[in-house]
């Protein structure tokens, strides 16, 4: 026999406890795409906590899209050990260039990241962040479906170590820390730069060296690292992503096992 207000009470009994447990974590990630998802899977596997806010109902960003929605990525040498490490399948194409199953890549590295502990939380965006004492502390969070209704619904905080932008092509964390603050980024001007026209060679590059703390305690990787930088973008190659998570989550790790 099964209750209908038992499956209701048992769903949320679980998530409200898990939301509860996550106001405080060590590494906030805003955005759950191929960067943020990468990055996830490696600071969880340190053993570090971690909590991912995506705002969208499918976590994932611009992978399952493939190349206009073609639903293969392609990825270079330098990433491959990163999709053999999770045992997704590539096919090699020409010399430097594979092919993988967007949505297999979407669906193991999810799982991944699950596994290893990084708790996702997928309808919630970041809307803003906190700032105390001239650094990043956390993020002030809302329900997505709150914010497309255009409904006046005061937002709730979570507090952490350390805070990725993980957002992609808009850069939102580092956008709104710059306009809502004035804060000087770490850039030349001070400001998000923007992002330069497509060039895989120039933008898959450049994505490692953008990759980096952009004011203290805020980290960007993937898409936003290079608009924030002013990098090219590069379209449906994704290594870039991939290998932006793994090395923001191996700076961040760093910083964070030098405080403790
Ligand atoms: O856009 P997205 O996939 O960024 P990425 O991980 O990868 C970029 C590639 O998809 C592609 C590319 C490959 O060469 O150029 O574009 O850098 O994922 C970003 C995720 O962040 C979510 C958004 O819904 C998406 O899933 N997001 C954006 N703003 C917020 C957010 C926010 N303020 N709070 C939470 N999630």
């Amino acid at each position: 026999m099964l209750d209908d207000v038992t499956i209701s009470r048992a769903i949320i009994e679980s998530y409200y406890k898990e939301v509860l447990d996550s106001l405080e974590s060590d590494v906030i990630i805003c955005g759950a795409g191929p960067a943020g998802l990468c990055a996830a899977y490696f600071l969880s596997k340190e053993g570090f906590k971690v909590v991912v806010f995506e705002r969208t109902l499918r976590p994932g960003g611009g992978l399952p899209g493939g190349g206009m929605m073609f639903n293969k990525i392609v990825i270079q040498e330098e990433s491959k050990p990163l999709l053999d490490e999770w045992g997704i399948k590539t096919t090699h194409y020409k010399d430097n260039y594979y092919i993988a199953s967007a949505l297999e890549t979407l669906g193991v590295l999810l799982s991944q990241v699950i596994k290893k502990g990084a708790q996702i939380f997928n309808c919630i965006y970041a809307e803003d962040v906190l700032v105390y004492d001239n650094k990043i502390c956390g993020v002030v969070i809302n329900w997505s479906a709150a914010d497309i209704a255009g409904l006046h619904v005061d937002p709730l905080t979570a507090r952490s170590k350390f805070v990725l932008d993980a957002t992609g092509h808009a850069a939102e964390i580092a956008n709104v820390l710059s306009r809502k603050s004035g804060a000087k980024l770490f850039t030349s001007t001070g400001q998000v730069i923007g992002e330069k026209p497509m060039c895989a060679e120039k933008g898959e590059k450049i994505l490692l060296i953008n990759t980096k703390e952009i004011f203290p305690h805020l980290y960007v990787c993937g898409m936003a690292a290079n608009a924030v930088f002013g990098g090219q973008r590069m379209g449906p190659i994704f290594g870039g992503m991939l290998l932006s998570g793994q090395k923001a989550a191996q700076m961040i790790a760093e910083r964070l096992r030098s405080s403790s």
